[in-house]
């Protein structure tokens, strides 16, 4: 699952101040996986409610949930959390589904700026903000814990980043031709570059993640086709995006700690 947290564009920021005074700084990240939803609902109550169901919920989603909403309402934010569930045997294919959420998340608001999130990543300082830069996309998690909290490489553009819709728009979203693991990243960092834009980072000082560990997911075998797919990255990119998008929207629920979308995204031809 992947999903992102977004801003909503508003002309009341002035009740807000610039920084906001209940920030800390560095926190511990628990990784134990809190028990329940319930534990996680309770402790933080000015989350908008939906419904809830508790069936089949990643011990990931709980630990994100348990730290990100407090994170988020520290940071005095408005937002929203959408986890995008790909339904059926396919093989996962993450890019896709960032599409599927950023354009489910605009059908519901205008917001200002959308938060691609991987599921197993804490952020670990509220001095990073989750707000969008206005002239370029921003990689957020540049300091990861099993990379030693430095970028494993200079272009990497993996586990969380944030584009306004504008930034979005004009890379022509994200492949959709990325079936399995790797590469699709390097395919996103690309197409920033390819529509004009560059990539722009927090601190390594703030922009640390924790990323709660786990095996290669099933249905997520590396994808052999990677290479050759980010050789043709420049002559593809305007035309595998947000514009040849298909998908079917399954369900939309409204969780009372997240918006549940399921999808079905078709596989690999
Ligand atoms: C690169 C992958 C990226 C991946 C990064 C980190 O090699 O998709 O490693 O992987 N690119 C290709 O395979 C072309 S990690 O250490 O997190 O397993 O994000």
């Amino acid at each position: 699952s992947s999903l992102h947290p977004g801003r909503q564009r508003t002309n009341q920021l002035k009740y807000c101040p610039r920084r906001s005074p209940l920030l800390v700084g560095p926190v511990s990240v628990r990784l134990a996986s809190p028990r329940s939803m319930d534990e996680i609902w309770k402790r933080n109550p000015v989350v908008s409610p939906g419904s809830l169901s508790t069936s089949r919920l990643l011990s990931h989603l709980r630990s994100l949930l348990y730290h990100l909403h407090p994170f988020l309402q520290r940071q005095q934010l408005h937002y929203r959390i959408y986890v995008v569930h790909q339904e059926g045997r396919s093989t996962f294919n993450r890019a896709k589904l960032l599409n599927v959420g950023v354009r489910e998340a605009l059908k519901d608001e205008e917001w200002d700026c959308l938060f691609l999130h991987d599921v197993d990543l804490l952020p670990e300082n509220d001095h990073n903000t989750y707000t969008c830069n206005s002239q370029y996309p921003t990689h957020m998690s540049v300091a990861m814990d099993k990379f030693r909290y430095k970028l494993p490489y200079s272009q990497y553009f993996g586990g969380v980043s944030a584009l306004t819709p504008d930034q979005y728009l004009r890379m022509n979203g994200f492949p959709n031709r990325y079936w399995g693991w790797g590469g699709e990243d390097d395919d996103i960092a690309a197409r920033v570059h390819l529509s004009g834009m560059k990539i722009i980072r927090p601190s390594v000082a703030v922009g640390h993640y924790k990323m709660i560990k786990h095996k290669v997911d099933k249905g997520n075998e590396v994808n052999p086709k990677r290479f050759n797919l980010l050789m043709k990255t420049r002559s593809s990119w305007r035309s595998d995006g947000l514009n040849t998008l298909t998908y079917t929207l399954l369900s939309k629920q409204l969780q009372r700690l997240y918006t549940n979308l399921s999808v079905n995204i078709g596989d690999d031809p």
